[in-house]
């Protein structure tokens, strides 16, 4: 079912993009969404137009899919994505991820926006993400495998690729920026975090609290791709943070971190879309 439903996708999406294969993928994170509309020569795809896509339900911005060449090859930019908490099941949450690897992407780059627990970090921030913990108990590969996708027991001992890892830290050098490498902890959401699910977090490792990025990142590495994470701080989490948190302080972060986001982006997706190393 999934395999057919993500076949097809793939599928409509060379057609519609007039590319057979793309090298690599980008998932846009909140607050990040903007970045494809930098691209020249991009192809834009309506999420809406293409068959079993989960149309993101917010108002005036369905999500869309972008193709775009980049430095020797070609980029899938996922700008839009839906989320566990909006009641999506976990086969939709991670449909754009495998549609975008059934199309030939062999890297892909998740990215969000999330809250900081480790005390080193401030809000404008950006981390690459090193590992995940679960804690949500939910999983996107629950259920029947289907082993055309991937194996029944994947292998999570690197998520996230040490080498796609070191080639960012560079990039952040390069850019000026701190390389702050962090662990992300998937909370299901709506509500933020307590104080106390916070320290929990911390005791566990968490580094970032968020609601997204896991399942896709699971669905990746379970389709062979590899992956690589960038969070943006955009809010202390509740408890390490003095004020209360709230979904503006998130948005105006990201606004202000948009310039150091689009540079690092910039500097990497070339080396990341030809796959060669730095
Ligand atoms: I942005 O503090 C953002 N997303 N779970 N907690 C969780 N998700 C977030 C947070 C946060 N900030």
């Amino acid at each position: 079912m999934n395999y057919e439903e993500t076949t097809q996708a793939a599928a409509f999406i060379a057609d519609a993009t007039g590319f057979d294969t793309h090298d690599a993928a980008l998932v846009l994170g909140s607050g990040l969404g903007d970045y494809a509309a930098s691209l020249p020569d991009a192809v834009v795809v309506p999420y809406a137009d293409i068959p079993g896509f989960p149309v993101p339900q917010v108002v005036g911005h369905g999500g869309s899919l972008i193709s775009a060449p980049v430095g020797d090859g070609r980029i899938l930019i996922l700008s839009g994505r839906v989320h566990t908490y909006e009641g999506w099941e976990m086969d939709e949450v991670v449909f754009g991820v495998r549609a975008v690897i059934a199309s030939g992407a062999k890297r892909v780059m998740l990215t969000n926006a999330a809250g900081g627990v480790n005390s080193s970090y401030s809000p404008g921030d950006l981390v690459i993400i090193d590992d995940h913990l679960n804690l949500t108990g939910r999983n996107p590969l629950l259920g029947a495998n289907d082993d055309r996708l991937g194996p029944r027991f994947p292998d999570l001992s690197t998520v996230y690729t040490p080498r796609l890892r070191a080639e960012l830290a560079k990039v952040f050098t390069d850019v000026g920026i701190t390389p702050y490498e962090g662990t992300y902890a998937w909370f299901l959401g709506p509500t933020y975090e307590t104080p106390a699910e916070v320290q929990m977090g911390r005791t566990l490792g968490a580094d970032l609290v968020g609601m997204s990025t896991v399942p896709e990142a699971i669905a990746a590495r379970h389709m062979g791709a590899e992956v690589a994470g960038i969070s943006l701080v955009t809010n202390l989490a509740a408890g390490i943070s003095p004020t209360p948190l709230s979904h503006d302080e998130v948005t105006e972060t990201a606004a202000r971190a948009k310039e150091t986001f689009t540079a690092v982006l910039d500097a990497y997706l070339p080396i990341f879309v030809s796959g060669s190393g730095v």
